[in-house]
């Protein structure tokens, strides 16, 4: 398998951190996202038509774009996603959310921070709102851990490592997770599974 792929990205680390837990080789192949290298008519043309890592090629060459469904693919048949119909849908509820409600608020204005991206006008007033979108995400994530150890099932699932990938980098985008002790006690209860990787691993 190769993973098409961006070391500073939380939406590839996903995918880094399951292929590590499965003990699945992988080729990994670096696109500096900064540079538009994954704007190419070649990556376009050939890899994914939406220009954005990570992207997943199997070993039959086929190609599969959007780190959720990667995810969901990888931890079909593994004890990393749950087997009942309810379940299932569980994992995939929380991955939408974190599609949704969380990786477009809590991860964007760590892109923007550790990239060095201009701070326009624009992006200025729409970090407010992020902002406090982020906030709120992080507060539906605080309730649910209040109660559960894990997001499904009460055992670690990919809507587990879909969720931990941005939050345990959101101080680099400015966000304090002070007020989020469940969130933090999560945390590190994911760090401490077996076969974890940090998401600098390339
Ligand atoms: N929904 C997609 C988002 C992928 C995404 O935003 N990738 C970013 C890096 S985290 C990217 O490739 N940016 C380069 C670009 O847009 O040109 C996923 O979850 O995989």
């Amino acid at each position: 398998m190769i993973l098409h792929d961006n070391l500073s990205s939380g939406n590839g680390y996903k995918v880094r951190l399951l292929l590590a837990q499965l003990g699945l080789p992988f080729d990994r192949i670096e696109y500096d996202i900064d540079r538009g290298e994954t704007r190419t008519p070649e990556f376009l043309d050939g890899i994914d038509p939406n220009g954005r890592i990570p992207v997943l090629e199997t070993d039959n060459g086929e190609f599969l774009a959007e780190s959720d469904a990667i995810l969901f693919f990888l931890a079909e048949g593994t004890p990393f996603l749950p087997d009942g119909r309810l379940e299932r849908a569980r994992v995939l509820r929380w991955m939408f959310f974190e599609q949704y409600s969380h990786e477009p608020n809590v991860a964007t204005p760590r892109y923007w921070a550790t990239h060095g991206i201009e701070m326009t006008e624009e992006r200025r007033l729409a970090l407010q709102t992020k902002r406090k979108l982020g906030h709120d995400a992080l507060g539906v994530m605080e309730g649910h851990l209040c109660q559960n150890d894990y997001f499904v099932g009460g055992r670690y699932s990919v809507a587990d490592i879909a969720l931990y990938a941005y939050t345990h980098v959101a101080h680099e985008g400015g966000f304090d997770l002070t007020g989020y002790p469940a969130v933090r006690a999560w945390i590190g209860r994911v760090a401490a599974r077996p076969g974890y990787v940090p998401i600098t691993r390339g």
